[in-house]
């Protein structure tokens, strides 16, 4: 495989580990733990596995470790680092024993149930070192949730003597390994489950776990991009950039974004839902900023759009959550033949609150509301095109204005969508060194015989050597939500707290940022190589939720 010079380089990187990690380990048991919410139920769902106290690690002796045989997979969208995470689990497996060995389920959770694997040997590991993507063995959305999916699981396990999986993945992935963990553990079937936190998103985040893998990266990635297109903006002063970023529901993305660029406006899903906003708030709260920098003469400005945020209108969710209902398995809608069918089709059967919403998108919106679904038959929300539907509504919003002589701006727009470009990236020097440590931390808990537990790595605004890595039970993080119709117990997902300091910060110097020429920031390119301060900063979410930053 030819490589590029920074990746011959970077194959070469030797991560940092927490320092307790470079000896010799013993495990420090805390206290029994309980579930964030709802702990009867929780308690009775998982038996087996509820109430396990938080473990850390401290030097201790060396031990002999018999080989253990483990099978990882990488669940849901790609986060940048997934390739180190199965290093680190790797490297950490051989240090137990050098006979032990790991297999990779191919294409996700189904890779387990279908029996699709191989034997990730030194020689494919070192050539994924350091490397971003998930391709060393494939990804996938197959939800871990029957028994029979779990037999099937096993039936592999006994078949190649596998003694732990280890499941890396976001809250539905994590919430799936709690249960799998449950179920090998109630039939003493002899295999570990362990889980690593990943999603770009952020959204797997609670007090033991800081942040999820990925998050990183990707936001470094996009806010260079939208930093390169701040000092376009500066030079050419001639167009407002509307850009959406990936993250399907939660704003953190976002939110890290316009922290390490200061964009003119940046909208916060969970912000836009708290305060009830209809999206003509939305765009009125846009087309305020657009009218007063107009009154100046600064005819362009950077918009930051979070991806989820059409989910977030309340008045927008209601209707998406009838268009769900409406539209799963509808043969009759599928069978019509022109748009325009189906747009009165769906009209005539929406409550009278939602087609009015409905009837007032403009049409390519309303159209992608209704065609693409994802095989739950939700909305993909990574394919809707918000930011377009805010250009169009403020476009039509400043013509009002213009007509009224409130408004003698010029209105030209450019869009984007940030999102694949930053899932795969080359992992910074945090998240090569983040995800090394959990893959590493997974082989000590498997060592020791743990189950039902997630990987976790704490401290990590501080150097890397000071980092807490240890295991936390899964079931602490869970409590129970109705999904699709019934009561389950699913992993808390973490939404921006709009009390929280990173928020709190954007709210403190938004108005600023809004109307000045001075305060874009130009992040550049993520650096591997130089001072530590350049190389190795977390995330201004961390460093602010840490008490770090001002
Ligand atoms: P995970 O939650 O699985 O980590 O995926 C996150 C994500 O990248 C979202 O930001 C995005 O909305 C979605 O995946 C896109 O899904 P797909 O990869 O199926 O296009």
């Amino acid at each position: 495989m030819k490589k590029s010079p920074l990746q011959a380089a970077r194959a070469s990187y030797q991560p940092k580990l927490p320092a307790v990690l470079r000896e010799h380990v013993s495990l420090v048991e805390g206290t029994p733990t309980q579930s964030v919410a709802d702990q009867d139920d929780i308690k009775t769902l998982f038996p087996n596995t509820y109430g396990m106290p938080i473990i850390g690690f401290e030097k201790g002796e060396q031990k002999q470790y018999a080989p253990v045989n483990v099978g990882v997979i990488l669940s849901g969208g790609q986060a940048p680092g997934g390739h180190n995470v199965i290093s680190g689990l790797f490297d950490g497996l051989k240090k137990l024993n050098p006979d032990s060995r790991l297999y990779g389920f191919l294409g996700g959770p189904s890779g387990l149930v279908d029996h699709k694997y191989i034997e990730l040997t030194a020689s494919i590991i070192d050539d994924y070192r350091n490397t971003g993507g998930f391709d060393i063995i494939g990804s996938g959305r197959t939800k871990l949730e029957e028994t029979e999916q779990f037999d099937k699981g096993l039936e592999i396990c006994k078949k190649l003597n596998i003694n732990a999986i280890v499941i890396i993945g976001g809250d539905d992935s994590n919430t799936n390994a709690c249960v799998l963990a449950e179920y090998y553990a109630k039939n003493n079937s002899g295999v570990q489950v362990i889980g690593c936190p990943k999603t770009i998103d952020g959204d797997l985040k609670n007090e033991m776990i800081e942040t999820s893998f990925g998050f990183d990266t990707a936001c470094k990635i996009y806010s260079e991009l939208i930093g390169n297109i701040q000092r376009d903006v500066s030079s050419s002063k001639k167009y407002w950039h509307f850009m959406r970023l990936m993250g399907r529901s939660a704003s953190h993305i976002t939110l890290e974004c316009a922290l390490q660029s200061q964009p003119n406006i940046c909208l916060i899903s969970e912000e836009v839902e708290a305060n009830n906003m209809t999206l003509s708030d939305v765009v009125n709260s846009i087309v305020e900023v657009v009218v007063e920098r107009a009154s100046r003469g600064l005819n362009y400005g950077t918009v930051l759009v979070p991806e989820g945020l059409i989910e977030f209108i309340p008045a927008m969710k209601k209707l998406i959550a009838e268009l769900n209902d409406l539209l799963a398995h509808n043969e009759e809608f599928n069978g019509l033949e022109t748009d325009d069918e189906k747009r009165q089709y769906v009209k005539a059967k929406l409550s009278p609150e939602s087609r009015a919403v409905y009837s007032d998108l403009p049409k390519g919106i309303a159209k992608q509301l209704t065609l693409d679904r994802d095989p739950h038959g939700n909305v993909q929300v990574s394919l809707i095109e918000t930011e377009k539907l805010l250009i169009e509504m403020v476009a039509k919003k400043l013509a009002l204005l213009k007509g009224e002589g409130k408004y003698k701006g010029k209105f030209s727009t450019i869009n984007h969508f940030f999102g694949y470009e930053g899932r795969c990236g080359i992992p910074s020097n945090f998240d090569a060194d983040y995800c090394y440590s959990l893959g590493y931390t997974a082989s000590v808990l498997i060592g020791e015989g743990k189950t039902g537990y997630m990987s976790s790595v704490r401290n990590l605004t501080a150097p890397a050597a000071e980092w807490v890595p240890g295991g936390v039970p899964i079931t602490m993080m869970m409590n129970m939500e109705r999904r699709h119709g019934a009561m389950k117990p699913v992993i808390q997902k973490a939404l921006v707290k709009l009390d929280g300091a990173p928020f709190r910060y954007l709210v403190a110097h938004r108005d600023e940022w809004a109307s000045s020429c001075q305060t874009y920031i130009y992040p550049g390119p993520i650096q591997y190589y130089g001072p530590t301060e350049v190389c190795d900063m977390p995330t201004r979410t961390l460093l602010l939720e840490h008490g770090k930053m001002k």
